[in-house]
């Protein structure tokens, strides 16, 4: 042990080896009465779970030492969290940390396994060695999570679960009144609480305060949210330490919620302040945070060397707060075990957990591709093309109720928003597990009226105005499509879903990745965005960039330009969100949503009426597929585009037949997965293809079409359209920089003129 003086000048595998063996020969063994409420079996439990973290720890740093381990962020000197595990149910849904490894292996034994120690070693150690049997990531990813354990997987990144676990909190409340309908029940009982373990420094992180400020928001509107938030507080977030006393104040600070405090080193204190957390959680349906004061050994990961940032003094503090040892201290204080038993019982989990590591190192890594995507975002086409067509039994009666006696396909032809209105009540009344939310949805009925009247309709449980945070709308999303429901949460303007945009990024696209398809979260985001909004609101309201949309694995991302296009790509995401967990972006083009024409004044050709439930099937149409318009001969160019972009094509193509250019107009309607099969053969049908692209020329969506292009060895001529890298400017500066229909006929005849 490398000695400063009498303190460590840095906490190595073996330093915390040697220190548990010297404290534990130490002791002596006592009789005192184990304090109230916390049997000798609890105890025992708890001290198993932190010894087989411990040793998981020191397991992992084995691995890594010979390059068999690719994971060493430990949960050292954090194992009090076990008493957590100790004080909820097997079946309340979890969300942890990554140093809340005693809570797992104590949420492992609660599931009654023969071998707790080894199948807890055998889940973490997979996920350490990236075998492709890890029962959940299957080596995508070292985390902790089992469904069998209702253990939901977390990212790394800093405090991303909050929201979630704020949203699923708020589901299971919300489901308990959806199920008065008579659908299924969710995943977890009625009565379960969510726990979500966090770091002390995240604490300070934009997503944390959203969600503490969300959770209190909840709480404030008389709502309920059963939401255990437990900060496992080692003082530190890698080297930045947290200001003395800071993560009490901020946390006791939190309008509703209640603050419980607890010192990792003192289990029974420690456990007794769970209980009566978690038991207020439980009780009230309100949530609480358990601010839990932890020690953090052997640095943040196995490359760190603490010694660079922390004095000397402050390590040998800490391994004075051990709580694997505080937990021995308390088992031979009592005369539950003697010390020599205590330390058989350390060396038999080492050994159990040491085995395990060797057992799993060989195993099977996943190999090429194919295998990596496989749980990415699954399809079942057929499967959601049915999930419509058997939307055909729709009442007429339920149907005639919920549009208030008139029906949408009776009402004339329909604007894109009126027949995203329609469709949307259609979908609420088809699945009374979907919910419509967001900012200005329900009482106003949406900035341009797109939801009005559903909140009426559907009710404040289905259709609910939320508060004023991207990050706390996508995240109740993301918790409640977890918890069984059908989220359907709009962003604004397309400009504010970037602040927010982790949780659809790192959070909702990943899920499935990491989970094996455990677990998923359906959910169909409506945005309201893109430009040429006449009059109105500068970039901010006329965002013209999806590049980060674009990139999102697995994302579905829908633009439909017109109402008869609107209702059957709407469907499609509800029903693959609702079949295969799809993450959908529905991306509404403000400036058509009450675009009448498409010609001339008063054609009214930009509006179509609203096909009934019986008519569904036929107009289904596949996620990935185009929409192609036949213009005059429709052979000399191909015009790919989408949104604005469709309707100013077909414009200009009705010009060009003038002309005596026949041009066909592809209208994407899938900006991910690109319709890429259409594409080529729309364009090897002319040879000549003008991209039309309303979104910048960096970035944007044409880029993909022209790489779509190349891949596929088109040898046609091509050229492109593009918006400028430019913010969209105020008042009519606007047309500078985005495409309009003289360029696009410019375009066309250049083309054809080469
Ligand atoms: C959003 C984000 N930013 C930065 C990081 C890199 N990072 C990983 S852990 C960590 C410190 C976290 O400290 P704390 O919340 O106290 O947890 P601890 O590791 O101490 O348990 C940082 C900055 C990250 N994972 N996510
Ligand atoms: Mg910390």
């Amino acid at each position: 042990m490398a000695q400063v003086g009498n303190a460590f000048d840095v906490t190595t595998p073996q330093d915390l080896d040697e220190r548990f063996r010297a404290a534990v020969g130490e002791l002596s063994p006592g009789s005192a009465d184990l304090p109230d409420g916390m049997p000798a079996e609890l105890v025992r439990a708890v001290f198993d779970a932190q010894l087989t973290s411990r040793h998981l720890d020191l397991a992992a740093r084995w691995l890594r030492s010979f390059g068999e381990g690719f994971y060493t962020i430990g949960s050292a000197g954090h194992e009090s969290n076990a008493v957590v595990a100790a004080a909820l149910r097997h079946t309340d849904p979890a969300f942890l940390h990554y140093r809340s490894g005693a809570f797992y292996a104590a949420r492992v034994a609660q599931g009654g396994g023969a071998d707790s120690v080894s199948d807890t070693a055998r889940d973490v150690l997979r996920g350490v060695v990236a075998s492709a049997s890890e029962p959940i990531a299957g080596g995508r990813h070292k985390v902790f999570g089992n469904a069998a354990h209702h253990v939901v997987p977390t990212t790394s990144t800093i405090a991303s679960h909050l929201p979630r676990a704020v949203g699923a909190a708020f589901a299971i409340e919300r489901l308990r009144k959806v199920n008065g309908n008579g659908a299924a029940g969710p995943p977890w009982p009625a009565d379960a609480l969510v726990v979500c373990s966090f770091g002390d420094a995240s604490v300070n992180h934009a997503t944390a305060a959203a969600a503490l400020n969300t959770a209190g928001w909840i709480d404030h509107t008389g709502l309920r949210l059963p939401l255990l938030l437990v900060c496992e507080d080692n003082g530190i977030g890698i080297s930045v330490k947290s200001p003395p006393g800071w993560v009490e104040a901020t946390l006791r600070a939190r309008p509703g919620l209640k603050y419980f405090g607890a010192e990792g080193d003192d289990p029974a204190a420690a456990y007794a302040a769970a209980v009566e957390a978690a038991g207020h959680v439980r009780r009230t349906r309100r949530p609480a945070v358990l601010h839990l004061r932890t020690v953090r050994f052997m640095g943040h990961a196995g490359a760190d060397a603490e010694v660079a940032y922390r004095p000397a003094a402050d390590l040998d503090r800490d391994l004075g707060r051990d709580p694997v040892i505080a937990t021995a201290r308390l088992l031979v204080d009592a005369g539950l075990a003697t010390p020599e038993e205590v330390l058989a019982r350390y060396d038999e989990v080492g050994w159990q957990v040491r085995k395990v590591a060797e057992e799993v190192l060989g195993e099977r890594k996943l190999a090429g591709p194919a295998e990596i995507v496989a749980t990415l975002a699954p399809r079942r086409p057929v499967r959601v093309a049915r999930t419509v067509s058997d939307l055909s039994g729709l009442s007429t009666a339920d149907r005639a109720a919920a549009f208030g006696g008139r029906l949408p396909e009776e009402a004339g032809p329909l604007t894109l928003a009126q027949t995203i209105n329609a469709t949307l009540a259609d979908g609420l009344l088809a699945n009374p597990r979907m919910a419509v939310f967001g900012e200005d949805v329900a009482l106003k009925g949406g900035v341009y009226g797109v939801t009005k009247g559903l909140r009426e309709r559907f009710g404040a449980t289905r259709v609910f105005d939320t508060l004023l945070d991207e990050t706390s709308i996508l995240g109740l999303g993301l918790g409640a499509g977890l918890a069984g429901m059908l989220p359907v949460p709009e962003i604004q303007y397309l400009a504010y879903l970037h602040n927010a945009e982790d949780q659809l990024r790192g959070e909702a696209a990943t899920m499935q990745f990491f989970s094996g398809g455990a677990y998923r979260n359906p959910m169909v985001v409506r945005i309201a965005g893109l430009a040429y909004q006449e009059g109105f609101g500068g970039h901010f309201h006329n965002d013209n960039s999806v590049a980060v949309l674009r990139d999102i694995p697995g994302l579905v991302v829908a633009v439909p330009a017109r109402a008869d296009d609107a209702a059957p790509l709407l469907r499609t995401c509800l029903a693959s969100a609702a079949v295969d967990g799809s993450v959908c972006v529905y991306l509404e083009p403000i400036a058509l949503y009450h675009t009448r024409d498409l010609y001339e004044d008063g054609d009214n050709e930009w509006l179509a009426p609203y096909l009934g439930p019986a008519s569904w099937a036929d107009a289904h149409v596949p996620v990935g597929r185009a929409r192609v318009y036949q213009v005059g001969s429709a052979e000399d160019l191909t015009i790919i585009t989408f949104g604005n972009g469709v309707r100013m094509s077909l414009r200009v193509a009705a010009r060009l037949v003038e002309e005596g250019i026949g041009a066909r107009v592809v209208d994407l309607r899938w900006l991910a997965p690109l319709p890429v099969a259409d594409v080529i053969r729309e364009s090897s049908a002319t040879g000549r293809v003008l991209v039309v692209d309303e979104t910048r020329r960096s970035g944007g969506v044409g880029e993909g079409v022209l790489a779509a292009l190349v891949d596929a060895g088109y040898v046609g001529s091509v050229s492109r359209i593009a918006s400028v890298d430019s913010f969209v400017p105020l008042g009519p500066a606007a047309r500078e920089v985005l495409v309009a229909e003289d360029a696009i006929t410019q375009g066309a005849r250049a083309l054809l003129a080469r």
